[in-house]
């Protein structure tokens, strides 16, 4: 990437040709055994499954960085407009099979794997998938990064090297608990690069010193601590194209390795006191999706990133000779959600009090350059910042944003007079005890625009979330519907599908335009294709059983129906609606005839996802479906009928054996409240039926297949309002079968009652702020039309292959196209091969 622009093109091109040379003359066993002899120091017998994981990993690396470094410096001497994209999180997943079939050479290492007596799937399997982030945020920006590569946009992925990603979750007694994820322990990441030489200082504390310029004051931020942020890179290579980008995780370290002072002085600890707290920055993740942890900790990781990010973008515009003002023509910085939104203050100062410029001219910099997506309307999520901590921590920031709140409202002022009431809807501070900062307002306030990740989503980021501040900029709201990567999602997880969509779309063309999966649907009737997709599907459901006996020492049949419901655990999200159900179905089985279960279909309950360490409520779900699998499985009067588990840490290399396994899978969120859901999309494009509330993109899924093609129940989002004043009103009664499932938890049936005490009770004492209680008879009918749609495989099939070859808009290569036509306004600047 600092290679210098001057560099001869000629030059360029004999180091190209010496590489393809190398590369062609060396087969893949070559490479991999060169690898495992002089980078691993190892002998070549016995090949161990890890070593050859990794110098595999370190043999694709090579083809791979001849891409990336050709991409960098092409888009040097092009220097084009280019995206940032900055998050906290990202859930990368395995790169060793991903980068093999982007690069276009799955057979070659197919065989030369197999030449060295191992599978590459095997080997693939050894690699630890890094959790760098909660769930479908995180995953998100992943998708986004892979698709923005393919389209060869020039973009960089920006975030933070967490040393502990999310915790790994066991299960014990039932319950979770959790374990230190330490994923760079034990071996070497062949996936990054650590750039020594980019390296920016961080400033945390300190004071503002006031200095007059002529008639001006300029302010300067002074003091305080340092702290180092060491860029590590990870290539992203697209999908059979040369473009490789870039995502820039940065970590943290002291400014001055030690103290020698205080280590001469004999104060042996105190030397190494700043190492640690400086290290400690980028330590953990913080495992609370939609919560704000609310620590100081928290907030210095979002400054330490976006100060990095921004150092380093602004490097970059200089090295390429252009003023701070064409900064808008030149980047683009997208904030996944409100965590990196401390980057507008920042901005603003280094263009004042670092560059010099006025205020108005900064600010339309800045706005031009900044859009912000917002991921949650519940209003727990929504991140604010006392004023004393970041008047400490920050501040210089806080004057800024109370200048940028001033002449904001100013502007409300104006436009509205004396409209004490929108004055303060419309804030950035917040006037409690103390004061907050609201990091989402003072984000819309600074961007050029604003959007939701689902139609009703961003419809009601409008209308219930922010209506004062849609009112004053209704330009700025916009929709960008989010989307998955079909190469991870379709191509990796379901290789049986894959085939079967090559064979019979004619050619792979769909990896990169899954619309082409729509011809299939005139076919959806076709007793071949009925009869191959069945077989693809019962492949994946034979491997995700074989996954289960493994793990969890439940035998399930691939005839029976495999119910699917994975997400982070939380109340919105309601699995003990499902766990409810399940105890009903239980019950329904229990009292049933020979005759009766004769008829019934086999059902197989497959559960996974993380709870917040310190979300109690969630975590006493966890132990509620796993005390319900040990007496349901353990039941020989209800045998094969029902079979429910829980799979423990749930991840990204966990969805893909689970996802194309599914016959359903749940979408069942209170409506209003998800606001988009991704896997969602996932099931559905790997031809899994959706059982779901009309919440996030599940309407815009039903508009996409057919509402008659999904399994549809409960509340709309516009009379959940309605409903609960109506309840609290009046209560209604409670439906006898519910009554039942809950007599049966207080009689002890799934252990002591007390364990679930918390539960009952806000089932029963709380207001059902999520309409569980409400949605129960019409998610109990939906259900049934499940069973009655599945005993008929033609029927099933049928509205499997329609659901799939109708997904082709919820490619996240989709959703990142209309990012760059309507907000970022970029090109794609394919590299030349
Ligand atoms: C999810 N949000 C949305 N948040 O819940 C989901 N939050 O509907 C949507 O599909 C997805 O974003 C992508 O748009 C999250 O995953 C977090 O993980 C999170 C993390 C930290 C703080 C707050």
């Amino acid at each position: 990437e600092d290679e210098p622009l001057e560099l001869h093109v000629e030059e360029r091109k004999r180091q190209h040709a010496l590489a393809q040379e190398h590369l062609k003359v060396e087969p893949v066993e070559a490479s991999v055994l060169r690898h495992v002899q002089y980078t691993l120091a190892r002998r070549h017998q016995p090949l161990t499954a890890p070593d050859l994981y990794l110098a595999t990993a370190l043999s694709v690396r090579e083809r791979l960085i001849e891409r990336w470094t050709d991409t960098q410096s092409y888009y040097t001497t092009k220097d084009p407009k280019r995206v940032c994209y900055l998050s906290l999180e990202y859930l990368v997943g395995r790169c060793l099979q991903n980068t093999i079939h982007n690069l276009g050479v799955e057979n070659e290492y197919t065989r030369g794997i197999a030449a060295l007596g191992y599978e590459l799937e095997d080997l693939a399997a050894e690699e630890h998938d890094p959790a760098l982030g909660n769930g479908g945020l995180g995953r998100l920006a992943s998708c986004f990064l892979d698709s923005m590569a393919t389209l060869n946009y020039p973009a960089w992925g920006y975030g933070l090297r967490y040393r502990y990603g999310m915790f790994e979750q066991r299960i014990e007694r039932g319950q979770q608990r959790e374990v230190p994820d330490y994923w760079l322990q034990g071996h070497t990441n062949p996936w990054e690069v650590q750039r020594l030489d980019i390296s920016y200082p961080v400033r945390f504390y300190g004071h503002v010193h006031a200095v007059r310029q002529g008639c001006n004051l300029r302010y300067q931020w002074e003091g305080g601590e340092i702290v180092k942020a060491q860029a590590f890179d990870s290539p992203i290579p697209g999908y059979r194209t040369r473009n490789t980008n870039t995502m820039r995780l940065w970590s943290s370290c002291a400014w001055d390795e030690f103290d020698l002072n205080a280590f001469n002085a004999g104060q042996l600890a105190a030397a190494s006191e700043a190492r640690v707290r400086a290290e400690s920055i980028s330590a953990v993740l913080y495992p609370n999706d939609h919560t704000d942890a609310g620590k100081e900790l928290r907030l210095k990781q979002q400054f330490f990133f976006v100060s990095a990010t921004l150092q380093d973008v602004v490097r970059r515009l200089k090295r390429s000779r252009r003023p701070l003002a064409e900064l808008p023509d030149k980047v683009a910085i997208q904030l996944n959600d409100t965590h990196p939104t401390i980057a507008i203050p920042e901005l603003m100062r280094i263009m004042l009090d670092v560059e010099g410029l006025e205020w108005a001219e900064a600010w339309s910099i800045s706005t031009r350059t900044f859009a912000y997506t917002n991921h949650t309307i519940l209003p727990e999520a929504l991140e604010r910042w006392p004023v004393p901590l970041l008047e400490r921590l920050l501040p210089r920031h806080m004057q800024i944003i109370y200048e940028i709140n001033h002449r904001h409202l100013q502007e409300v002022e104006a436009r509205w007079p004396h409209d004490t009431e929108r004055l303060s809807a419309l804030s950035i501070i917040e006037e409690s005890f103390p004061k907050m900062v609201r990091m989402a307002v003072l984000a819309i306030v600074g961007s050029h625009s604003v959007n939701g990740v689902a139609e009703i989503h961003t419809g009601l980021v409008r209308t219930r979330l922010f209506p004062q501040l849609a009112d004053m900029w209704p330009e700025r709201f916009n929709n960008k519907t989010n989307g998955v990567t079909p190469r991870r999602w379709l191509l990796l997880a379901n290789p049986s599908l894959a085939a079967l969509l090559t064979k019979w779309l004619g050619g792979q063309g769909w990896v990169t335009d899954i619309e082409r999966l729509r011809i299939l649907k005139a076919h959806a009737a076709n007793p071949d294709l009925q009869q191959e997709w069945a077989a693809s599907k019962r492949v994946n459901k034979l491997r995700l059983a074989d996954y289960i006996q493994r793990h969890c020492g439940v035998e399930v049949s691939a005839d029976a129906l495999f119910d699917v419901h994975v997400k982070r655990i939380h109340e919105y999200k309601r699995q003990l609606l499902n766990i409810l159900s399940i105890v009903h179905r239980y019950n329904v089985i229990k009292a049933a005839s020979p005759e009766e279960r004769a008829h019934m279909v086999p059902h197989v309950k497959v559960f996974a996802g993380k709870a917040a360490a310190g979300y109690y409520l969630a975590k006493r779900v966890i132990h509620l479906i796993n005390s319900v699998a040990a007496v349901v499985n353990g039941d020989p009067d209800v045998g094969p009928l029902l079979k429910v588990v829980f799979l423990a840490n749930y991840n990204v290399s966990l969805a893909e054996v689970i996802i194309p396994a599914s016959d359903i899978s749940q979408h069942i969120s209170t409506a209003g409240m998800e606001a988009s859901g991704t896997s969602n999309m996932k099931f559905a494009l790997n031809g899994g039926l959706i059982l779901g509330t009309m919440d996030g993109a599940n309407i815009e899924i039903a508009d996409a297949i057919g509402r008659h093609n999904m399994f549809v129940f409960g509340a709309a989002a516009e009379d959940t309002d309605g409903l609960r004043r109506e309840m609290a009103y009046q209560p209604p009664p409670t439906d006898e079968r519910l009554q039942q499932v809950y007599s049966c938890i207080e009689a002890g049936a799934f252990g002591p009652a007390s364990d679930f005490r918390a539960i009952l009770d806000s089932l029963q004492h709380g207001n059902d702020f999520y309409l569980l209680a409400h949605d129960f008879p019409s998610y109990l009918e939906a259900q049934a039309e499940v069973d009655r749609v599945f005993v008929n495989k033609a029927d099933w099939i049928h509205r499997s292959i329609v659901s799939a070859s109708c997904m082709g808009r919820f490619s996240s290569d989709r959703t990142i196209s209309e990012y760059a036509a309507n907000i970022w306004h970029l090109e794609a600047v394919p590299c030349p091969e």
